[in-house]
């Protein structure tokens, strides 16, 4: 959940956060310095062993009682399946939740996305946490997790996806975030789980890799109008519209979106592809089916069925995560895509990821954001990408590797 916008690389502000994150591993940090999770001091030690940093404890060890907020605070488990619950989160996110460096955009999840992100397979309700004001009863705090398998090198380890962490403004640098970060630790373990996976904008002991977000312009006016992207040297508007022109319609014979009967194909081809990263989600049908059947306005999905075998060969899906412009007096919203798993076995990676941009040009997005992880380099350059200034650190807790991955070697993208 980095700040995923704006394309000028050469800003001021980009210059002094990479001056500060270069002096970050200097800096002090009195909560995660207590966290089993990789410290700084540790950083190129080999003797170390890779896997669990603390064993597992009997559960009936596992403190029962939730941990103590300032006494104005009351926790509060969210029901995602109540309407007026998931509107509390939503709008809770969409005036707290995270904005790019210079504040111009802020991420604005929709409510059935909220939905679809929380409750897949075997999720607990208990694992998604509000803090309420005692009085005024209004949700000020919000974290979640969601169980998943992923593979590091070759062991598959059950953990806790955590994302949505957000303190509301007005309550900010009070401490608020460790006590809900142990709550939601205390939570997990209460299941005997005992590892989690998430991702920040902001460099933290200590990240597994450090990926780097990517755009592609498809409505390069709008973008230019609200300031996400700027006219290149010696371009002008007609010019730059005509170099992200794209066809009308895709271009591979076969290419589909997915439907429920793809579900076995579409699991076997991922598990394929994803056997190859260091660290890897590990898929099976049911979470295939959750987190890529396309779900409008949530998840798209599209694959290539040969013609002549009919054979699932290639596969491609983004999600829909809109930013709220701040402060324009033309436009509220900016429609993204970000790319989620693709792979490509007959047809060409580039031929697959442009496919990819049509449909999304077609459905009205603005831009398509892609992380550098997996194979995506290949497609990045070529397909007329560029380099966000948005940095997303990906993190393990209580999990140590020997030495960090390269985001070529991650296999893994949350929302
Ligand atoms: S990442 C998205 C995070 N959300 C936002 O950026 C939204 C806008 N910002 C906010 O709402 C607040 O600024 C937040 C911090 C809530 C982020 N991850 O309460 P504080 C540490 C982890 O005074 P606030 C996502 O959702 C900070 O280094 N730690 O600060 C994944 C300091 O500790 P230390 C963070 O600004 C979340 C302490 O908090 C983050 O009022 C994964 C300060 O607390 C961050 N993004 O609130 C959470 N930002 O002194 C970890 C700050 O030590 C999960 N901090 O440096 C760990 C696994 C748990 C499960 C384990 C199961 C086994």
């Amino acid at each position: 959940e980095a700040n995923p916008l704006v394309t000028d690389d050469t800003s001021l502000e980009t210059i002094v956060r990479r001056f500060q994150d270069s002096m970050s591993e200097s800096k002090t940090h009195k909560f995660w310095e207590t966290q089993p999770v990789g410290q700084f001091k540790d950083i190129g030690d080999t003797s170390l062993p890779e896997g669990p940093i603390e064993l597992a404890t009997p559960l009936s060890e596992v403190k029962q009682e939730p941990y103590n907020l300032p006494s104005v605070y009351e926790w509060t488990t969210c029901d995602m399946n109540s309407d007026d619950m998931c509107s509390e989160v939503y709008n809770l996110l969409k005036n707290n939740y995270v904005e790019d460096d210079e504040n111009m955009f802020r991420f604005n999840y929709s409510k059935e996305f909220l939905r679809w992100a929380l409750r897949p397979p075997g999720y607990y309700q208990s694992w998604h946490i509000g803090v309420r004001a005692k009085t005024s009863k209004k949700l000020v705090a919000f974290i979640s997790g969601i169980p998943a398998r992923i593979r590091v090198r070759d062991e598959v380890v059950k953990m806790a996806e955590i994302n949505f962490l957000c303190v509301h403004k007005k309550l900010r640098s009070k401490r608020l975030a460790p006590v809900m970060i142990k709550e939601v630790t205390r939570r997990v373990h209460l299941e005997n789980i005992w590892q989690a996976a998430y991702t920040a904008g902001v460099i933290l002991p200590t990240p597994i890799t450090t990926c780097q977000y990517w755009h592609r312009s498809l409505n390069p006016k709008k973008l230019i109008d609200v300031g996400f992207s700027r006219l290149g040297p010696r371009m002008t508007m007609s010019r730059t519209i005509k170099l992200y022109k794209l066809p009308d319609t895709p271009i591979t014979p076969g290419f589909r979106k997915m439907e429920p009967r793809d579900v076995p194909a579409v699991t076997r081809l991922l598990r394929n592809y994803l056997s190859q990263f260091g660290v890897a989600t590990d898929f099976d049908e049911n979470d295939v089916e959750h987190w890529l059947l396309p779900r409008e306005d949530v998840v798209d999905s599209y694959l290539v069925e040969s013609p002549e075998t009919h054979d699932v060969t290639d596969f491609c899906s983004f999600y829909t995560l809109p930013s709220t412009i701040l402060g324009n007096p033309n436009y509220t919203t900016l429609k993204a895509a970000y790319s989620y798993y693709n792979v490509a076995t007959q047809t060409s990676f580039l031929q697959l990821m442009n496919d990819a941009l049509i449909v999304s040009k077609q459905k009205g997005f603005d831009v398509f954001n892609a992380l550098d992880v997996m194979h995506n380099e290949s497609f990045l350059k070529e397909l007329k990408f560029g380099p966000g200034d948005g940095q997303l650190h990906y993190y393990l807790y209580n999990y140590r590797l020997k030495s960090a991955l390269k985001p070529s070697e991650l296999g893994l993208v949350l929302l």
